[in-house]
């Protein structure tokens, strides 16, 4: 749909910036603060690029008034950020650790005084250790009321002062890659237990939502999901049908339940008729039904294209974590989809495909199907960027980024979509999960590498200067 002239943004949109917990903050054991289980994943050989970790990260509990300050000065409208359930509650239930509490008291209260609106994710993927040693995390419903405790001393906690909560971070990443790939811990492949994990997951979500009605909690609450529309390669309709596979499996299966309570009939079919299907028990998908989120979140960072793919054909391929371009080996789901290269789109070094068109398809599809606002969670270019002699970091391509990614969302919101915010992936740089230091995203940059920590200092990257205009006049001159 061509525009004659694009809508505005609206007058309170919530132009961010976003952040997790074990990617900036290290003191990974400091003030009380239990293990989780990413801090003994990463320390199994072969892991993560270089063996990295998040033990220092990018220092920001130490360091955290200067990044709100830099955050002020961005002019930020609102941060994302997560709080590490281990510093709460350092076992995962029993004693609270009041210091871990005061951490973000202070980073919230910090962000206030600046005018900036703190968005709280509730889990980006750090369970504590201790809840896995003693039933399996997300395998055992132990976790419901775990979690649902957890969320509640937040909430009371920072009730007024937190508008905006997100539920679980990409729950599709952290219980594939948990369960299927082994590139997240648990570590484990295993079919059916993922798709036993993944329910208990949409449970916990649910529950967690519910007590926050129950409580009535002022503000807005809603999942973070990584979606990115999948295409067929071409009008071959055998290829069109992997497509519409590949969102049913890939995206229907958990937005639907956020949304409706309920599976896709295709997906819920094949677990059937593979002996996958989760354990329902009675009340399920009730809590399910009635835990209706009142926003998506969307992570959005690029789009697949999908083939054919026999019940011989393609399975598991291999990430991209070294940032050499060309490396990732193609994947798929034998008898579903197989995803194969887009010949249109440009890729980063990290060979994800640069597609802000498929923005504006995320938005639309979701709005249609879900009927529901969407708050843009994540979005951002991981590249390889360098601090000159001057200090300078002239990231004008990922500025170039940003900029279609915001026509994409300003064309969506010229189409009817109700776009709350966006958050950019992310403020400083920080510790990618599997691919170390060396893919950057943040709008500050920070001089550390994988192998020296050096002073960890901040320098403002020509992109930092580049959002602070676009904030400054609401997106009028993108
Ligand atoms: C999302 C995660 C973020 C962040 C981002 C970039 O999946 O929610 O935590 O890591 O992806 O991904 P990567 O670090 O792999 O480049």
């Amino acid at each position: 749909m061509y525009h004659v002239e694009r809508k505005p943004f609206p007058k309170d949109f919530l132009w961010g910036s976003a952040s997790a917990a074990y990617q900036i903050e290290g003191a990974w054991d400091k003030d009380g603060k239990g293990p989780s289980i990413w801090d003994n994943f990463v320390r199994i050989e072969g892991k993560t690029f270089k063996g990295t970790n998040g033990d220092v990260a990018v220092d920001h509990y130490h360091r955290f008034k200067e990044d709100v300050a830099l955050m002020a000065e961005q002019g930020l409208k609102t941060y994302r950020f997560s709080v590490a359930w281990t510093r709460i509650l350092p076992n995962g239930r029993g004693e609270v650790n009041e210091k871990g509490l005061m951490f973000y008291e202070n980073l919230i209260d910090e962000l206030i005084a600046h005018k900036i609106e703190p968005m709280v994710t509730l889990y980006h993927w750090d369970l504590p250790q201790a809840l896995q040693n003693a039933y399996g995390g997300f395998e055992s419903r132990e976790i419901i009321e775990d979690f649902t405790n957890y969320a509640t001393i937040l909430f009371k906690r920072f009730a007024g002062k937190v508008k905006y909560w997100v539920t679980l971070n990409e729950q599709n990443i952290f219980i594939i890659h948990g369960y299927k790939l082994q590139n997240h811990p648990p570590n484990v492949n295993n079919a059916k237990r993922m798709f036993q994990a993944n329910h208990i997951a949409n449970l916990v979500n649910a529950s967690v939502i519910t007590k926050f009605r129950e409580l009535n909690i002022p503000g807005l609450i809603g999942p973070s999901f990584a979606y990115g529309p999948n295409y067929s390669i071409d009008s071959n309709p055998k290829n069109v049908l992997a497509a519409e596979n590949a969102e049913d499996f890939g995206a229907h299966f958990w937005m639907d339940v956020y949304r409706f309570g309920e599976y896709p009939i295709m997906v819920w079919q094949w677990l059937k008729d593979n002996n996958l299907t989760p354990e329902v028990l009675d009340g399920d998908m009730d809590l399910l039904k009635h835990a209706i989120p009142d926003f998506m979140g969307l992570n959005y960072y690029r789009t697949t294209v999908n083939a054919d793919n026999p019940l011989d054909g393609v399975g598991l391929g291999k990430i991209n974590t070294t940032g050499v371009k060309g490396s990732t080996v193609e994947s798929g789901e034998p008898g579903l989809y197989k995803h194969v290269s887009n010949p249109y789109t440009d890729k980063t070094n990290w060979d994800w495909d640069i597609d802000p068109t498929g923005l504006r398809i995320a938005l639309r599809r979701i709005a249609s199907r879900y009927r529901l606002p969407i708050l843009i969670t994540e979005n951002g270019l991981g590249e390889y960027d360098k601090l000159n002699d001057d200090c300078t970091i002239d990231d004008s391509y990922r500025i170039e980024y940003i900029r279609q990614h915001l026509v994409a969302i300003n064309d969506a919101i010229s189409d009817g979509v109700n776009v709350l915010g966006y958050c950019t992936w992310s403020f400083t740089d920080l510790l990618s999960w599997l691919n170390g230091y060396q893919k950057r995203y943040g709008f500050v940059y920070i001089d550390r590498d994988e192998l020296d920590e050096k002073e960890l200092k901040r320098y403002k990257k020509a992109s930092f200067y580049w959002y602070q205009q676009i904030i400054k006049e609401n997106g009028k001159q993108i």
